[in-house]
């Protein structure tokens, strides 16, 4: 029943930001996942009797990459492997089903935003008993572990039938397939007030949810249009594709154009709003206004309280370093803490686990709280529906409101995407060099005063992380930050992060670009970004 043959380790093998991502073709190479799976199980001790989750965005690979993850988990001894309908579950849904069922962890099968189709993108994550992502300590392990695997361990067995709910035997084990949307939809009725956003809906407001033919459409479909009564075709795209339609699931300003073109039309409906290839991240587009995933958490977080899964208050508020610092004024404003973590949701874990945290947001299109231990898009779009179901107002009143007490973060990511990974070494080389040096230049009117390496330490379990993306800080509150991304599948993608705070409610009409124009000028110079890359511009603005 439980067969061994014999592997030999692959270079590359180690997580990024968020778990292994790598061209379909790498993947498909024979033992490639195999190995990458196999190093997960030889991490985890333990196991005996447990239950795993097992899940992806239904990209391209999914069906085949989720039977050889059943057959190793069963030989790896987990008791019960609980798989969504189809080998779908979202993350954030994936993230519910191991909390809700106590399980061991998870396997997440997805690339997230990346493109998907064989020429696109594939991607496996492994997740811990809170429902997160795994924390470092754990990522390293695994790649340690891929360095050094020579065996491979499965129960030899023919493929499971995923199309069918029910329970089937697979050696020792027993594979669950469950309903993917049901307990989502429980959790969100537990927090938000389905009634109070229902009667939004009756009394003519009209939204558009673009679920970019990937994971989310059946989940928005049954909540949006089934549960709250949103007109129908409310969900556009909603059938999940292996290839996204050959469209890029990545919900931002370029790969979401049309629907911010009809979030910008007189005509155009209340609100807008679209998630990625597996759930996690969301955009949010009123009328006529587009809320910055910065602008975003910090507003959900000055307003959560409307919501019943938060009438009592947030415990704290939890930024990745380049978010704009738009959420620090609300925890200050309220009293309650806030933390600024390295990129990753990863990070966030323990901040939620202790308690010390409730919502948590990144500059990169995710937002979420302590309901899971992953961003979470529709959960974003639910928790703005209540917030306008309750205030009655729109969504770039609702902005502008907020603008006006706390003030405004002008900010915008600059994404140079595949450029020569030795370049953007060279350049985050020769940045980290002249960091001690920064300290007092003047640049025009602005003055530098502050450059660093980021560094976080973990105040829950003392970890310590390094190297977390160049900081240069200005005296007027102004932010540049350089990082490379560590999602990306081919060279490197260089993120330039331009964050600058503006009090005067008189100053708040501006375009984002112009009002940065400076900083932006300016992160050339210091970062040489052509002469490193051979960009002169960048390819995604958001
Ligand atoms: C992942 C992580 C996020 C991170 C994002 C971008 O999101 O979970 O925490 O902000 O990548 O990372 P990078 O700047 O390194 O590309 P997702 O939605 O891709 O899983």
């Amino acid at each position: 029943m439980i067969k061994t043959v014999p592997t030999t380790p692959f270079e590359g093998q180690k997580p990024g930001t968020s778990g292994l991502r790598k061209k379909v073709s790498v993947f498909q190479q024979p033992r490639y996942l195999d190995n990458f799976v196999q190093a997960i199980m030889d991490s985890l001790e333990g196991t005996a009797g447990q239950t795993l989750v097992l899940g992806g965005d239904g990209r391209f690979y999914n069906r085949e990459a989720i039977q050889i993850v059943i057959r190793m988990a069963a030989a790896k001894g987990f008791g019960r492997i609980v798989v969504g309908r189809g080998g779908i579950l979202s993350t954030p849904a994936a993230s519910n089903t191991i909390r809700k069922l106590g399980a061991y962890g998870g396997v997440i099968l997805s690339a997230s935003h990346n493109p998907g189709g064989p020429d696109g993108d594939f991607g496996i994550k492994y997740n811990i008993g809170n429902g997160g992502p795994a924390p470092e300590k754990i990522t390293d392990a695994i790649h340690a572990r891929t360095l050094t695997v020579d065996r491979l361990v499965y129960v030899d067995t023919p493929d499971i039938d995923l199309n069918a709910l029910g329970d089937f035997p697979v050696g020792e084990a027993i594979v669950s397939v469950i309903d993917p949307v049901a307990d989502y939809q429980v959790l969100m009725e537990s927090l938000f007030d389905f009634d109070r956003i229902r009667a939004l809906f009756a009394s003519g407001f009209r939204m558009r949810f673009d679920a970019m033919s990937a994971v989310t459409g059946p989940y928005a479909t049954a909540i949006l249009e089934g549960a709250l009564g949103a007109a129908p075709g409310t969900v556009i795209n909603g059938t999940p594709l292996p290839d996204f339609g050959g469209h890029h699931p990545d919900p931002n300003l370029v790969h979401a154009k049309d629907l911010y073109d009809l979030a910008m039309s007189p005509d155009g409906p209340d609100l807008c709003a679209a998630s990625d290839g597996d759930g996690d991240r969301n955009l949010i587009i009123g009328k006529g206004q587009f809320v910055t995933p910065s602008d975003s958490v910090a507003i959900l977080a000055a307003n959560a309280h409307l919501a019943k899964g938060y009438a009592g208050g947030i415990a704290g508020v939890a930024r990745s370093m380049p978010t704009s610092a738009a959420a620090d004024r609300v925890a200050k404003a309220k009293g309650i803490a806030i933390y600024e973590t390295p990129t990753g949701w990863k990070f966030f874990g323990n901040l939620l686990d202790a308690g010390l945290v409730t919502i948590c947001g990144e500059e990169s299109a995710g937002t979420g709280s302590d309901h899971v231990r992953e961003k979470d898009g529709l959960w974003a779009v639910l928790l703005w529906l209540d917030i306008l179901a309750t205030r009655r107002q729109s969504v770039a009143e609702i902005v502008r409101e907020h603008w006006a007490t706390y003030g405004r973060n002008y900010y915008s990511r600059h994404d140079y995407e595949e450029v020569e990974a030795a370049g953007a070494n060279a350049m985050v080389t020769e940045l980290r060099a002249k960091l001690p040096g920064l300290k007092g230049q003047r640049f025009g009117g602005l003055e530098i005063a502050d450059a660093d390496d980021f560094a976080y330490h973990d105040p829950v379990d003392g970890s310590d992380s390094r190297n977390q993306g160049i900081r240069i800080l200005f005296t007027e509150g102004s932010r540049l930050i350089f990082r490379l991304s560590g999602t990306g599948t081919a060279g490197a993608t260089l993120r330039v992060y331009v964050d600058r705070y503006v009090a005067d409610a008189a100053q708040h009409g501006l375009d984002t670009q112009e009002a940065l124009s400076d900083l932006i000028a300016l992160s050339h110079e210091i970062g040489g970004i052509e002469r490193h890359t051979g960009r002169k511009t960048p390819s995604v603005i958001t």
